[in-house]
Order: structure tokens, then C-alpha cells, then sequence
């Protein structure tokens, strides 16, 4: 059986909603194993011998390790392309994973600004700009994702739950707990409050644990 680590709320829960549609559509079952990054358990030796980078998710098969978020719905997708975790044709599902590229390596990472500013710059001042500045951009990847969501059909690249959709709920989350309030992005927060109904993701977002309410005013 399949196995993913995942942190409540982190990233994982991308390969999360995957695994939960492949299940719903195919009846294969996976385990999914809690992670505390607050706790530091992606540090500990066990965990750094499944990925030296110390970081969640990593999905098991077959006894061997598989890491980062778009190698993974990549195999996923392959592995189950009955369950439509992006799109069939070719050009749509490069276009899906144009939109999927840019969440990992660009959105992703300006979270890791206001995150871990600590992670970018020395002293209080120096991480408050780091913090400021990823605020602004982070908002402005934000409101580019509410221009896709403008045009859902009813998801993003489609007609079914992908794995772009679910990165989409990730960001919303974080942005709230950024400060960043999910009011001023109407479109998108009813966007992922429709895609939080759905099944796969509403079973993920329950064995996580987790809320779309972040923001504290
Ligand atoms: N590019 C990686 C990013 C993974 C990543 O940044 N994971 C974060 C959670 S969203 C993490 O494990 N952070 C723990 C830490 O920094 O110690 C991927 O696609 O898997």
C-alpha cells in the first residue's frame, strides 16, 4: 500500500487530495502518516533516511521513497490516468502543469518568506522586510490565481478535482495566515469553499485536521 507523510496544512495535503480521489475513484486504499514540522519530526534521522531534505511530503511505493509535490502527482497521474488528476489531452495537461510549476517553484517559495523569513536574512529589521515584501508578492500570486478561478469550469483545468486545484486551497490558507484576508479575493475564497465540498478534499481537509477559517482579523 502507498504510503504519504504529510504535514496538517502544509503542502502535503496536495498528493493528500490525489491519493483521496484515487481512492474514491478506484478503491485503492493508502496510509497516511502525520508529520510535526512544528515539532521538528522531518529532522530525525528515520525521516531524513526517507528524504535527506527533511522536508514533507514524501509518498512511499513500494517500499521506496518518491519526493517532491510534482514528481508525485506526475506518478499519480500516470499510475491512475483513469482518475484525472490533470487533464488527458496533451496540451491541456501541459498547460495544467504550466500552472502547477509556477505553484511549486514560485508561489510556494515566496510563502517560505513570510514563513521563515529567518531563512533569508540576519536580525529583526532585515526578516520584517523579507516578511513585508513576501506579503506583497505572495498577495500578488494570490490575485493572479483568482483570474483562473474567475474562469473555472467548474475547477481549474476542468471538470474534475486536480492536483492544481488542491495547491490553490493550500495558498488561501496560508495567505489568511499571513494576514493576508481571503475577503478582499472573493472569487477565489468562494472558489475554495465550492472545492472544499468536494469529497476528495473534504476527506483530506478531515484527516488533517485543518480549517478554511486562518485569517484573524
Ligand atoms: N519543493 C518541495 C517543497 C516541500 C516543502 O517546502 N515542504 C515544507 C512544508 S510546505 C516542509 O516540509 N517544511 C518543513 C521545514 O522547512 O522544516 C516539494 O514540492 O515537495
Amino acid at each position: 500500500m502507498m504510503k504519504l507523510y504529510y504535514g496538517p496544512g502544509a503542502c502535503s495535503f496536495v498528493p493528500h487530495v490525489a491519493l483521496e480521489a484515487i481512492k474514491a475513484a478506484t478503491g485503492e486504499d493508502f496510509e497516511a502518516q502525520a508529520v510535526k514540522l512544528h515539532k521538528g519530526e522531518q529532522k530525525t534521522p528515520e525521516y531524513l533516511a526517507l528524504n535527506p531534505l527533511g522536508l514533507v511530503p514524501v509518498l512511499v511505493v513500494d517500499g521506496k521513497p518518491l519526493t517532491q509535490i510534482v514528481a508525485i502527482c506526475d506518478f499519480l497521474d500516470r499510475r491512475f490516468p483513469q482518475v484525472g488528476l490533470l487533464p488527458a489531452d496533451p496540451w491541456q495537461r501541459a498547460q495544467a502543469m504550466s500552472t502547477f510549476a509556477w505553484m511549486n517553484n514560485t508561489v510556494h517559495p515566496t510563502f517560505t518568506h513570510i514563513f521563515r523569513p529567518g531563512n533569508f536574512a540576519e536580525g529583526d529589521d532585515a526578516q520584517a522586510e523579507v516578511k513585508r515584501k513576501g506579503v506583497e508578492s505572495f498577495k500578488s500570486h494570490l490575485e493572479r490565481i483568482q483570474t483562473l478561478a474567475e474562469k473555472a469550469a467548474p475547477f481549474l483545468t476542468g471538470d474534475k478535482v486536480s492536483v492544481v486545484d488542491a495547491y490553490a486551497l493550500v495558498f488561501l490558507r496560508w495567505g489568511g495566515l499571513g494576514g493576508i484576508d481571503p475577503a478582499g479575493l472573493p472569487v477565489y475564497k468562494t472558489f475554495v469553499e465550492r472545492l472544499a465540498e468536494a469529497p476528495p478534499v473534504a476527506a483530506a481537509i478531515a484527516r488533517e485536521g485543518i480549517t478554511l477559517e486562518t485569517f484573524k482579523k
